[in-house]
């Protein structure tokens, strides 16, 4: 069943990473000008397009068919997710249901404003372009008058982008994800399309090649391919038993059901994402050459985790090693561990990093590695500012001594739960004894597993003392060292 009821809006950004360029340097709004990732253009203006120039088009082709072109670097993609998230908050602030797609590219669920505004003033008018029919015949669902007032809300948030963010964009307008994302792209750039459901059949004839189906992939395009569907109505006028030889059941439905437009899939709102990584392209054939290249993708890498602002359980690389048979592609390989390391310590990131490297890498042959990636996949949350041991202990008024010692004032001691359960258990009683040299008064307030802690660091601090008594060893960072500190 295709479900009219709702309002999606899809939002694609124009010339995404240029326009990010222009707002930070105006002049090159008049210029044509491209985005250079190594060898190609990954994007232009519009100005640029004007002569010719497409999407990942070699640097040298670009410039032959606009020697003016102006190439600005684009490999640093900080300032473009910078933007992104922009516009994401911006588009949250008009409904909770945003989902985005990609960097520049967000749908937006509309239907509850939607509703409210038609309340408020029943007559809602066509902003911008619809596709096909614009006097086709009205659904009795009221699909149309929902989806004349999603245009004037899709405008709306444009202006709003524009204002806030100097950014222009495309919206497309319609009753599922789907139809909304391939009617945006029917008038470009800075402009946005309705679709009435009764043309949906019509706009996915339109697209004649199921390849440009959104959702369809290339992978499941050459399985279509093997059974001689190409076009978009080939797939409408196939049967499901054929499809069902080579697709299972739901996948095979899903495919005919994308042909003709039929989209029930929620707008999900997107949460924090389940991984933050960067990789490279690179020619590394030497250990020193992996390691400056793990140091200048964890620099990056750690701005964004910072940013994020949770705390990273899992590291991942990824290498793809030079292959004879496919230089410019071949297969990536990935090896993964669990990680408990403060953020400032970059070199025990980097020694795990090639710790993993020489698990897909032979350590005693040679090696040619052409893209080097790192990544964090899982993430634990910060611990609230309220359950941290430096408030608690900053509640005691020693707020001075967390205020000067950075490497204290951002990480949580880790409690050897466990450990301290065994530890205790002859010694159940609430009745810790506070280790000389340790506030008595501080140490009454601290929970029973912290005072244990504290206790066990002081035994083991004075065997060791005892043991090397004239000995200048730093002291390790432990709780009592820690309160002994902060005493002194
Ligand atoms: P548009 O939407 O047609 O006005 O132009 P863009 O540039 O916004 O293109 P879009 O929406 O397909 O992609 C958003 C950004 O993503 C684009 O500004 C640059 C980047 N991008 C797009 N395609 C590629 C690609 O194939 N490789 C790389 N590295 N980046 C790409
Ligand atoms: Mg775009």
């Amino acid at each position: 069943m295709d479900d009219h009821s709702r309002v999606i809006i899809h939002f694609d950004i124009d010339c995404f990473y240029a326009q990010v360029e222009m707002v930070k340097n105006p002049k090159l709004r008049s210029v044509p000008l491209g985005i250079q990732q190594k060898t190609v253009v990954v994007t232009s203006n519009y100005l640029a397009r004007e002569y010719g120039i497409k999407k990942c088009m070699r640097i040298s082709e670009a410039k032959e068919l606009c020697p003016n072109l102006v190439l600005v670097k684009g490999e640093d993609l900080y300032d473009y997710r910078q933007t992104s998230n922009k516009v994401f908050e911006l588009l949250q602030s008009y409904s909770p249901f945003v989902e985005k797609l990609g960097m520049d590219e967000n749908f937006v669920d509309v239907t509850e404003l939607v509703k409210e505004r038609l309340q408020q003033a029943q007559k809602a008018d066509l902003v911008g372009f619809v596709f096909g029919d614009v006097n086709s015949t009205e659904c009795v669902c009221g699909c149309q008058e929902r989806l004349l007032k999603g245009s004037e809300i899709a405008q709306e948030i444009r202006d709003k982008v524009y204002t806030n963010l100097g950014l222009t964009t495309c919206a497309g307008i319609a009753h599922n994800k789907i139809l909304a994302k391939i009617v945006g792209s029917e008038n470009k750039p800075n402009k946005q399309t309705v679709l009435f459901p009764n043309d949906a059949l019509e706009l996915m004839l339109s697209l004649r090649s199921v390849r440009r189906i959104p959702w369809i992939g290339n992978a499941a395009a050459d399985v279509l391919e093997r059974i001689s569907i190409t076009t978009v109505e080939e797939l409408h006028n196939c049967d499901l038993e054929q499809l069902g030889r080579v697709f299972d059941r739901d996948k095979a439905k899903n495919l005919k059901d994308l042909s003709f437009g039929i989209d029930n899939t929620p707008v999900k709102t997107t949460g924090k994402p389940l991984s933050i990584g960067l990789e490279d392209a690179c020619k590394l054939t030497e250990e020193k050459a992996v390691q400056t290249k793990f140091h200048e993708l964890l620099k990056r890498l750690l701005i964004l985790v910072k940013e994020d602002g949770r705390i990273p359980k899992v590291i991942r690389i990824t290498v793809r090693k030079f292959n004879p048979l496919h230089p410019m592609g071949g297969l990536r390989e990935t090896r993964q561990c669990h990680i408990n390391i403060p953020l400032t310590n970059e070199e025990k990131f980097i020694q795990t990093a090639m710790n993993l490297f020489w698990k897909i890498i032979n350590r005693n042959g040679s090696f040619k590695v052409t893209v080097l990636g790192l990544s964090f996949t899982k993430f634990a949350d910060k611990p609230s500012e309220k359950n941290t041991l430096n408030t608690f202990l900053m509640k005691t008024s020693q707020k001075e001594y967390f205020e000067s010692d950075a490497s204290c004032s951002n990480q949580e001691p880790v409690l050897k739960r466990g450990k301290f359960l065994q530890d205790n258990v002859e010694n159940s009683e609430n009745a810790i004894e506070c280790p000389p040299g340790v506030d008595k008064t501080v140490f009454k307030e601290l929970p029973l597993e912290v005072q244990q802690e504290i206790w066990s660091d002081y035994t083991r601090n004075k065997q060791l003392m005892d043991k090397n008594s004239k000995s200048k060893l730093s002291k390790p960072n432990t709780l009592f060292n820690f309160l002994q500190r902060q005493k002194h």
